[in-house]
């Protein structure tokens, strides 16, 4: 198939003014019906009638009621039409019992459901399934099923039947339709304009009582939006669906939201912390898109980020409000770095706008979300809170009801705030993570920054140009005093030096506080000052960053002289975990050490070859010698940190869980998990249950603790997908690959339910060490794996191959070996379009 490409756009030859839509449902032989109304486009440059539709059975079609023969191709179908509007009407049959790719009308443990983002609709119906043909919709559902649902709001129902009506235009992707036998948890809010909306988060019987925490994460977002965007809800009904076997996390579909069913059901005992807090964080996502996404939509698939980056940016401004703006950046960071700039230091890195693709699905990246986001904060920063909320303001004043552009989006803040961001623009369009180059100078009370910036050539763009950065600054005094408080210097060139004059003392300089860039920082210090910062910085985000790069560089000099880890290291986490100023769940992110993928990532980009096995084998030594020199402090947080009263999943007590929890590990390495057991067997929740379990696993034990666990949740799919998970993410690596492939014959292993898939090929992925076994076995068994799937799910398995983009970093071996199944792969007779672009990519 041809790439798409953004260069190569034009308008819509027709516009619909009208969707009316009737589902007679049956497993294998749904009949659609359509009738639309089109009109011709006058910005139209040609006037070809095409409606995409695959994989569909024409029953019949008719123009203005006179019966037509289209011409049919895989990919749709042309059809000679009037030069003026008229009305097109057809029926399809489709089978959603057989539609395993999750993609359109298919079935989950009986009950129907849609997904359309980005090219679904066609599978349901012929249509001019593209974003910026925008229309209302009215749907007529006929089934044997209890409820039955669609979006906008209800019209009439009867006995078997039900039909709703969406009076706002929308393009085909925001589609939805839901039959089945679930039960609802419901609620109300009275939105700022005064109008009453019911609430539904609809689930299976079984799961009744677990979506409380989901109706108020919903009515939370509500209330925010309006509050921080001034943004009101739109219909008189907002549906919530969990569904099992869904591809991705959720989708916004208008007024008919359908959630994978992790991101919405929790109870105490089976969802942890971190689950509680994706729930919040997804639901609040789905529901932000209302506005930026549903309203104001994107002119086509390019165009991604302008509703992904900016409602992912939207959700981390409402959970930082929610919960520490100070532990959400953090965390948010270390997740950017270990997707993100994985991605965008590989084979597949790609701009935040891409240019071409051939399978959209393939962009549903972290580029496009997670630097989509970091873009709009820098770009919040560089105008100032005021600006921003203007040039937010003019956005949904100028642009609601139509499909826009990277364009648009960046002209309302030139509007508003009368900044020019042609250099700016240039995050949209460079791939690669800029490197900052900074040595430092003091004479004469003046302290001098030299800043050079640098981004690595990535595929298809050998040359770049420098970017527009914010970076904000703090100088400490060498007492420890603040003496220049946080200030934003703005990169343009590739080289500035910023003064700073009228200073005593040489200062120590606190760079990219909130990590205000995405950017690789590079700049030599010394282990003191790293400390000092650790002690004595105000931004909470360099703080931890001061201790996170300490951490490293322990481990870097472990591997590379088999080092014992540096006792200045070690004394400054000893002080730094005691400190009871500090929030436990800021010290609970200090204690943790760097990811084994992010110490591989960092040796590469020091010019070395990681070992997978090296770094793991030193990471458990550190990891051993932070529980001996910190020893007597691990009970005392433990007995510290508990949580009195029942359970509540907010960020205090979730904080003084994840210190707990991280005091009970290192303890596991002290005591040979005696207290881990004891604290499996009196756990009343999951975190507890699972923290436990972790920490005996980590340490090669918990065989009886996995046993009791299966026997306990055998019936709970999602709590089994932590078990399936977590043995295959903790195996030791020797045992990785054979854990993992003992779990693949397991007969709960429902390789067809992407979640169940992911948690045992993607936790043997996700086990570092294991999956790049040095016989190539975990390659082979995950390349086995992906193959199987793709048959079956192109879009998930296309998703996993991901897995393999950091061979070019490997050794000369693995790197042969990655390369060598993905060739086999690629030779694959039948293989998806998602798949064949990945693996290209991948082998390019
Ligand atoms: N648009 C969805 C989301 O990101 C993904 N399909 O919420
Ligand atoms: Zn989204």
């Amino acid at each position: 198939p041809q790439p798409v490409r953004l260069s190569d756009y034009t308008p819509p030859a027709f516009l619909v003014d009208k969707v009316e839509l009737t589902f007679h449902l049956h497993p294998t032989a749904t009949r659609v019906l359509s009738k639309i109304a089109f009109r011709p486009n006058p910005a139209a440059v040609e006037r070809r009638f095409f409606l995409h539709g695959e994989g569909l059975d024409l029953v019949s079609a008719q123009i203005d009621g006179t019966p037509v023969t289209p011409d049919i191709t895989p990919e749709g179908l042309t059809c000679t039409v009037p030069d003026a509007p008229f009305t097109w009407q057809a029926e399809v049959r489709i089978s959603p019992e057989t539609n395993t790719a999750l993609e359109g009308l298919y079935m989950s443990n009986g009950m129907y459901c849609t997904q359309c983002e980005a090219e679904g609709f066609r599978k349901i119906t012929y249509y001019p399934d593209r974003p910026d043909v925008m229309a209302p919709f009215t749907v007529r559902i006929e089934g044997d099923l209890p409820v039955l649902l669609s979006n906008g709001n209800p019209a009439a129902q009867g006995a078997g039947w039900a039909e709703w009506h969406d009076p706002w235009p929308k393009p085909a992707y925001l589609f939805a339709l839901v039959a089945g036998e679930l039960v609802a948890t419901s609620g109300r809010f009275t939105t700022c304009e005064g109008r009453a909306v019911d609430l539904n988060i609809w689930v299976r019987p079984a799961d009744q009582g677990k979506a409380d925490y989901a109706l108020d994460a919903l009515i939370r977002s509500m209330k925010w939006d309006e509050r921080v965007y001034g943004r009101a809800y739109d219909l008189d009904v907002f549906n919530i669906v969990a569904v099992d076997d869904f591809n991705m996390g959720a989708m916004e579909n208008k007024g008919l939201n359908i959630f994978n069913a992790r991101y919405v059901l929790a109870s105490p005992e089976t969802a942890t912390d971190r689950d509680y807090e994706n729930i919040e964080r997804i639901i609040a996502h789905e529901y932000f898109h209302n506005w930026t996404g549903n309203r104001i939509t994107c002119r086509d698939w390019f165009q991604l980020c302008l509703k992904e980056g900016l409602t992912v940016f939207r959700d981390q401004q409402f959970a930082g409000d929610a919960r520490s703006h100070a532990v959400k950046r953090i965390e948010d960071v270390i997740a950017l770095r270990a997707r993100q700039f994985r991605e965008d230091g590989g084979p597949l890195a790609h701009p935040v706008r891409p240019e071409s693709y051939t399978e959209i699905n393939n962009f549903y990246t972290a580029t496009v979300y997670e630097k989509g986001a970091e873009v709009i904060g820098m770009l919040r920063r560089l105008v100032g809170p005021e600006g921003y909320d203007k040039a937010l303001a003019l956005y949904f004043d100028r642009h609601d009801g139509e499909a826009a552009t990277i364009e648009d989006w960046l002209k309302v803040f030139e509007d508003a705030t009368g900044r020019d961001l042609t250099q700016f623009k240039r995050w949209y369009s460079q791939a690669g993570t800029p490197r900052l180059h900074v040595t430092d100078d003091f004479k004469d009370g003046t302290y001098t920054l030299h800043v050079e910036q640098e981004t690595p050539p990535t595929p298809g763009q050998p040359e770049k140009h420098p970017q527009v950065i914010p970076l904000a600054v703090g100088l400490l005094s060498p007492n420890g005093d603040e003496v220049v408080p946080t200030t934003v210097l703005e990169l343009t060139e590739e080289a500035q030096n910023f003064a700073f004059e009228g200073l005593g003392a040489r200062p120590v300089p606190s760079l990219l506080r909130g990590f205000s860039a995405p950017v690789i920082l590079d700049r030599e210090t010394s282990a003191e000052e790293r400390a000092f910062l650790l002690a004595h910085d105000t931004d909470p985000f360099n703080k931890w960053e001061a201790g996170r790069a300490l951490a490293r560089d322990v481990l870097v000099a472990m591997l590379a002289e088999n080092a014992a880890p540096a006792p200045a290291y070690l004394d400054a986490l000893a002080a730094m975990a005691r400190d009871e100023a500090l929030d436990p769940a800021f010290r609970a992110l200090a204690l943790r050490l760097p990811g084994e993928d992010q110490l591989a990532e960092d040796l590469h980009s020091r010019g070395q070859t990681p070992d997978p096995l090296a770094i793991h084998a030193a990471r458990e030594r550190l990891k051993t010698a932070v529980a001996a020199h910190l020893g007597a402090l691990w009970p005392q947080l433990y007995d510290q940190m508990t949580c009195p009263g029942a359970y509540s999943p907010g960020a205090a007590d979730a904080g003084r869980r994840a210190l707990r929890l991280t005091a009970l590990a290192y303890l596991a390495r002290l005591d040979r998990g005696a207290r881990a057991r004891t604290h499996f067997a009196a756990a009343d929740n999951m975190t507890d249950e699972i923290g436990a379990l972790s920490a005996l696993l980590e340490i090669g034990a918990g065989r009886d603790e996995l046993d009791r666990f299966a026997r306990r949740w055998r019936d709970d799919r999602l709590v089994m997908d932590k078990w399936f998970a977590l043995q295959v993410s903790l195996a030791h690596p020797e045992t990785a690959v054979d854990t993992a492939r003992r779990l693949t014959e397991h007969p709960d292993f429902n390789w067809k339910n992407p979640n169940r898939f992911r948690a045992v090929i993607g936790g043997l992925t996700m086990n570092a060490a294991g999956f790049h076994d040095g016989s190539g076995a975990g390659y082979r068994l995950v390349a086995d794996w992906l193959i199987r799937l793709d048959a079956v799910n192109p879009q998930t398995a296309a998703r996993m191959s991901t897995a393999f983009e950091t061979w070019p970093r490997l050794d000369r071996a693995r790197q042969a070996l990655i390369r060598a199944e993905l060739n086999r792969i690629a030779a694959r007779e039948g293989l998806s379009r998602d798949m064949a672009e990945m693996v290209g990519r991948l082998l390019s």
